[in-house]
C-alpha cells in the first residue's frame, strides 16, 4: 500500500465507477469482477486512493436505491481495501456505514453532509461543494462570488466536521457540481484561496465537460471524452502547483507521473543558478 504521506508527490486517487452511467466511462467496470480488475490496474499505476463508487453524479443523473448501491459497492470495497486504501464516493448514510465496515476508511461526500457519518466510524471525509442536485445543477448555476462562496461553505462544513471529531478533512471545489465553464476557471485560479483555509484541498477535474468546451479543435466541436487526458494533466498539475493535496483522476499512471514531477520541481525550491551550471541532460 502507498504511504499518503509522501514527501514526493501530493496524493493520486483513482475513480472506480462501478455504475453504467458514469459520464466518461459509464458500464464499463459496472459488473464487480470487472471493477476489482481495474481497481487492481490503478493499484499498479501508483493510485494512493481508489474511489469507488456506485451511482452517477453527473448532470441529470438519475439516483440508485440503496439496495442497488450496496449490490455495486460492497464487493469491491472488500476486495480492494486489503490492498489499497479506499474511499466510497456516496451522498447515502447507510451506504457509507456499510462501505466503511467492509474497509473503506474515507468517505467522499459530494452533498458535503455526511461528517456525522464519519465521526461516528472514526474515518476521513471529503466534503465537496455543489449547488444544487445533479436532476438540475447545470441549468442556470450563479454566484455572485464563486470562489468565496465556495469556500465559505466549505470552510462552515469543515468546521462542523473539526468539531463532530472527523479525523481526516479534506474540501473539494466541486468541479462542474452547478457551475459554468467560467466558474470551474475561477476555482481553478482561486484554489490557493481553499488552500489558505488550513483545509487539505482535493480537486477532481479529470475528463470533465469543461475541458472538452476549452479543448475545441478549429471547427468548434468539443474534444470527446476520450480525448480529455491533455486538458486532464493540465489541470491536475496546476492544481497541484496551486498547493492541492490530491487530486482525483480516471488516467492513474500519467497524472502519478505529472504529480511526481510537479513533487520533484517543487523540492528545487527557488532558482538560484545558472542552467549551465548544471549537468542536466538533454
Ligand atoms: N466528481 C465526480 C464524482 N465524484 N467527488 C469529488 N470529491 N470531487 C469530484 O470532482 C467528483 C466526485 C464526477 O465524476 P465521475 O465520478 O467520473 O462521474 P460520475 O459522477 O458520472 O460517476
Amino acid at each position: 500500500m502507498s504511504d499518503a504521506t509522501s514527501a514526493d508527490r501530493a496524493l493520486v486517487m483513482g475513480i472506480l465507477n462501478a455504475t453504467p452511467d458514469s459520464f466518461s466511462d459509464g458500464g464499463s467496470w459496472f459488473h464487480s469482477e470487472q471493477a476489482i480488475m481495474k481497481g487492481h490496474e490503478m493499484i499498479a499505476e501508483g493510485a494512493d486512493i481508489v474511489d469507488v463508487g456506485g451511482e452517477s453524479s453527473r448532470p441529470g443523473a438519475v439516483e440508485v436505491s440503496v439496495d442497488e448501491e450496496l449490490r455495486r459497492v460492497l464487493p469491491v470495497v472488500e476486495a480492494l481495501s486489503p490492498h489499497v486504501r479506499i474511499s466510497v464516493d456516496t451522498v447515502k448514510e447507510s451506504v457509507a456505514e456499510a462501505a466503511v465496515a467492509a474497509g473503506a476508511t474515507l468517505i467522499n461526500d459530494v452533498s458535503a453532509t455526511l461528517w456525522p457519518v464519519a465521526a461516528r466510524c472514526g474515518v476521513g471525509w471529503i466534503a465537496m461543494h455543489r449547488q444544487g442536485t445533479p436532476a438540475t445543477m447545470q441549468e442556470d448555476p450563479y454566484y455572485d462570488d464563486v470562489v468565496a462562496e465556495v469556500r465559505d461553505m466549505l470552510a462552515a462544513r469543515a468546521a462542523s466536521a473539526v468539531e463532530a471529531g472527523v479525523p481526516e478533512i479534506w474540501i473539494d471545489p466541486g468541479i462542474g457540481f452547478g457551475k459554468t465553464l467560467d466558474h470551474n476557471l475561477q476555482l481553478l485560479a482561486g484554489l490557493d484561496v481553499l488552500v489558505a483555509t488550513g483545509h487539505r484541498v482535493l480537486v477532481g477535474t479529470s475528463r470533465k465537460g469543461f475541458l472538452g468546451a476549452l479543448g475545441a479543435g478549429p471547427d468548434g466541436v468539443a474534444a470527446p471524452v476520450t480525448e480529455r487526458l491533455p486538458g486532464s494533466l493540465a489541470t491536475a498539475t496546476w492544481a497541484l502547483q496551486q498547493g492541492a493535496g490530491m487530486v482525483r483522476v480516471h488516467d492513474v499512471a500519467a497524472t502519478v507521473q505529472a504529480a511526481l514531477l510537479v513533487g520533484r520541481a517543487g523540492h528545487h525550491g527557488e532558482y538560484t543558478g545558472s542552467m549551465l551550471d548544471t549537468e542536466v541532460g538533454t
